[in-house]
């Protein structure tokens, strides 16, 4: 009775603002399509007031200062054109367009009247030009798990669905080179190469969802990087669509090619901006023949980092994860998702993950390890798996971190990255400067990248609060020779930021790039370059 009383409540305020990006509190979000089925258990099992508390934020600081670019609106001919092009694919259906229009975080929302699911590249080359000509514009989505608001349409711009496409072109036993459509969903990619020996070079924890399209857009990092390297590296080739609608075929799968400027490479991390990736064509590396996790505990975050130089050199070539979370982070996952914590209660948790050819020589080199870690009192207690059910379990404590945040009440979202010794000190400092202020402050990442997430929260959204986060942790992150997005992107969000880590140099060269490749700017406009270029 609450919730529906306050759900009307919300809609009629919703209803004036009609034509910017809010959230409309909506159960049915939850029972989307779009979602895999782990996500949309974890959206099921939001509580329904986060989307309430979205609103002023969104208001505040992503669309204030945003005014619609005159792009011209889909007309009745143009449905016509589409629906030919792409038949029962032009979707209008308010109520399937509705998930389309919301991001993960249900942090944004578009108002898009129009979804476009093509099945293969000659149809994205059409799409592309027809708006292109008619002066369309146009959001690219894959699986719609980004966290920086970057794939959903701000306004009314054209939902461009990579989700049909997601077809193995093909696979290479010898090389493990694949090839494959953009909209392949990561984990299916994972599970098709496993069968082959291979493993895909990068995991996160959105797996089930995210597409290689959106993870080459978005230049993921995830949980395999220390181990694999970026996709910078990994990814050989790229077919993409431009602006106008012609197909630069850059779909190699040589691992050495010097014939000039790697042009791919602006593709990668280009959140859509640039071109639609329509085929990747990406190294896989063997499946690691034995894998162990160990979680660990400790006191200090100068152990932490101890711990860390100490691993790399007994555990070398075969660590391949070097995750850490600190107290508060645990203490969500234990409130609100009822995970276990295996080990004591410490500061900080470890966990670490080798992956390497021969189990047993894996495992001593492991024990060795931590037997010198315990004997020297770096570390206060720990467990490890080698099953897989139990290896399982133990990076659940990594993985949900970002869901538990969501029970947990409106969510201020930081992925930074600094040099590694300076790691929690953004967690320490920002405790400090918001005293009593936050819910909570919690800190966790890819230690081994020196990748932190910090992520604040309030029971509700607190615009006070707000402003004392920002631009405190861009200033902070600038003063540490930091980035202010290690690897979620710009987005939305952060688009009006970049100049805290980029050069105004550039910054510059990044809207000539975009004025050569999209002149018009129908690609994700609002996205990623800051307003007074987009
Ligand atoms: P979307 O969210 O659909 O799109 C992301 C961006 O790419 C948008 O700007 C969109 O316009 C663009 N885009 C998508 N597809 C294409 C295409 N084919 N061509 C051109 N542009 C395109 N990120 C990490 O880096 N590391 C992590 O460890 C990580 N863990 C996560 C865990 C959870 C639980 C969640 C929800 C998210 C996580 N993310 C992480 C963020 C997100 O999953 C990644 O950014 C992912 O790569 C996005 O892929 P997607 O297919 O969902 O893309
Ligand atoms: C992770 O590493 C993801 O778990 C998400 O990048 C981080 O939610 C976050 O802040
Ligand atoms: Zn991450």
């Amino acid at each position: 009775m609450m919730i529906q009383k306050s759900l009307h409540l919300f809609r009629s305020i919703c209803k004036k603002w009609k034509k910017c990006h809010l959230v409309m509190p909506s159960c049915s979000l939850a029972k989307s399509g779009c979602f895999h089925h782990d996500l949309v258990k974890w959206s099921l099992a939001r509580p329904f007031h986060h989307n309430q508390r979205w609103q002023a934020e969104t208001r505040r600081s992503h669309s204030t200062s945003l005014h619609r670019v005159p792009f011209a609106m889909v007309t009745e001919h143009d449905i016509d054109f589409f629906e030919k092009l792409l038949p029962r694919r032009a979707i209008t259906d308010p109520d399937v367009l509705e998930s389309y229009n919301v991001d993960w975080l249900k942090s944004v929302k578009g108002s898009s009247k129009l979804l476009l699911r093509p099945q293969t590249t000659q149809e994205i080359s059409h799409i592309l030009r027809y708006c292109n000509e008619r002066n369309l514009a146009v959001c690219p989505q894959g699986g719609n798990t980004g966290l920086v608001g970057g794939s959903v349409p701000v306004f009314d711009e054209i939902i461009l669905s990579t989700s049909l496409m997601n077809k193995v072109l093909s696979f290479d036993t010898v090389s493990g080179v694949l090839v494959c459509q953009a909209g392949c969903v990561l984990e299916d990619l994972n599970s098709f190469v496993e069968e082959k020996g291979f493993v895909m070079p990068l995991d996160l924890g959105a797996k089930g969802s995210c597409q290689i399209g959106g993870n080459v857009s978005t230049n993921a990092g995830g949980l395999r990087l220390l181990r694999y390297g970026s996709l910078r590296g990994t990814v050989l080739g790229l077919e993409v669509v431009l602006a106008n609608g012609k197909v630069l075929n850059l779909l190699s799968s040589l691992r050495k090619d010097n014939t000039g400027y790697d042009v791919k490479q602006l593709f990668i991390g280009s959140e859509g901006t640039l071109g639609v990736i329509t085929a990747v064509s990406i190294l896989c590396p063997c499946i690691p023949k034995a894998v162990n996790v160990a979680f660990l505990g400790c006191n200090t975050i100068q152990q932490l980092l101890q711990t860390f130089r100490c691993c790399k050199g007994m555990l070398g070539e075969i660590l391949s994860a070097f995750e850490f979370l600190d107290s508060a982070s645990m203490q969500l996952l234990q409130n609100h998702l009822k995970l276990t914590n295996p080990i004591t209660e410490s500061p900080f948790y470890i966990l670490i993950e080798t992956s390497g050819s021969n189990a047993s020589h894996d495992e001593e080199k492991l024990h060795n390890f931590l037997q010198h870690a315990m004997n020297t009192a770096l570390i206060t207690d720990g467990t490890m798996a080698k099953e897989d059910s139990k290896i399982k379990a133990l990076w659940m404590l990594r993985e949900r971190i970002t869901e538990a945040l969501l029970h947990d009440g409106y969510t201020y979202k930081y992925d930074i990255s600094v040099p590694v010794e300076h790691i929690y000190q953004a967690v320490l400092d920002m405790r400090v400067h918001l005293r009593d202020q936050a819910k909570s402050v919690v800190g966790y990442g890819h230690l081994g990248d020196g990748n932190l997430h910090l992520n604040i929260t309030s029971p509700l959204y607190d615009s006070a609060l707000h402003s004392l986060i920002e631009p405190f942790i861009y200033e902070w992150t600038a003063k540490h020779h930091g980035s202010i997005s290690a690897e979620h992107g710009l987005g939305l969000k952060k688009r009006n930021y970049i100049h805290y880590s980029k050069p105004a140099e550039a910054v510059y060269i990044m809207s000539h790039l975009k004025n050569m490749l999209d002149p018009k700017k129908i690609l994700n406009p609002y996205k990623t370059l800051p307003d007074y270029i987009s």
